[in-house]
């Protein structure tokens, strides 16, 4: 009797050793290390590693000299990766739609409850075998950046560098345009293989930029977006326990990134005026044409990607009317 109760104890006490083995799980960002885009991350990792010691640890491999940028969405959808840090740009060839969170005009908390975070998170899940965890950027508008000044919302002869993100809108306006990872932004500046770029309003800073700038162009356009992917196999595979660790970290992150965000982009505002860097500014017509065009543009290329999603998602990230 006695032995029995001493087996079924110590049988209880391994399956409970089993079920609580820690898991190490293998991240990458698509940006340099420590800088802009990737501190959200870091942060979120950090979380991770504390609250989650004896269930969960992320092995955080690097960036973009780990993995190029633009092959980390299907890194991550063969499991090669477990979690990674993105922007939708990066990873049109795998899910199209994902270039739409630039188009939010409505903050997480809303798509959250109004069926756009849900619309997106399906598509993660069947086209990339990925859960959406976090929005770690938001708030946090593109520019145009240039070496070249413009009179109007006209860019006919320039030929800018970009990602899909800026595709559409530039095209629409004149410009040639070229693709390139953010690695490659400082020397094709250099070399004056491109006149201008599309980036956000903070981070120029970050690789050398500034020193190849003259001017940026207001007012800035959509929202940038950096999220947390997880593979969705891996995902399924683990504990109730270890996915909390990885939510309550999600749910921080992206809580915020909105005030954050508001923050670094009045820093980065004026450390670029104070870097000599001039303003553009289109106003009054001028400036309500490019900015309708972006939206325009950049709708009608999601709709063009994704006929069967696009209106829905447009319906559901776009300001009330
Ligand atoms: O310009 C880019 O490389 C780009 O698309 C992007 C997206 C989000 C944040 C920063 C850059």
């Amino acid at each position: 009797m006695k032995t029995t109760a001493l087996l079924a104890t110590s049988l209880a006490l391994s399956a409970a050793a089993v079920e609580a083995q820690e898991v190490t799980l293998k991240a990458v960002t698509s940006f340099a290390e420590k800088t802009t885009y990737s501190r959200p991350f870091e942060r979120f990792i950090e979380r991770v590693n504390q609250d989650g010691k004896g269930l969960i640890q992320i092995n955080y491999i690097g960036g973009p000299k780990a993995m190029p940028p633009f092959e980390v969405g299907n890194a991550l959808k063969g499991g090669v990766i477990d979690i990674a840090n993105v922007t939708g740009a990066f990873y049109t060839n795998v899910i199209p739609e994902a270039d739409a969170w630039k188009l939010t005009e409505r903050p997480m908390t809303e798509l959250r409850k109004n069926g756009g975070y849900d619309a997106m998170a399906a598509l993660y899940a069947q086209k990339m075998n990925a859960i959406f965890l976090a929005r770690l950027v938001d708030n946090n508008p593109f520019h145009l950046y240039l070496n070249k000044p413009i009179a109007g919302p006209d860019l006919t002869g320039l030929k800018l560098r970009i990602t899909p993100v800026y595709r559409d809108f530039f095209q629409a306006l004149g410009a040639t345009v070229v693709q390139t990872a953010p690695g490659e932004v400082y020397t094709a500046l250099e070399r004056g293989v491109v006149d201008g770029y599309g980036w956000p309003i903070t981070g120029i800073f970050d690789l050398g930029w500034n020193e190849k700038t003259k001017y940026r162009v207001d007012p800035g356009f959509y929202a940038a977006e950096v999220s947390v992917l997880v593979n969705k196999t891996t995902w399924d595979k683990l504990t109730d326990a270890q996915k909390n660790v990885l939510r309550k970290a999600a749910e921080r992150g992206e809580a915020e990134a909105v005030a954050e965000f508001g923050a670094e982009n009045a820093k980065d505002t004026k450390r670029q005026a104070d870097a000599g860097i001039q303003t553009i500014k289109l106003d009054g017509a001028a400036g309500a044409t490019y900015y309708a065009k972006a939206y325009q543009s950049g709708w009608d290329g999601v709709i063009r990607q994704s006929p069967e999603h696009g209106p829905k998602l447009k319906e559901l990230f776009s300001k009330p009317k």
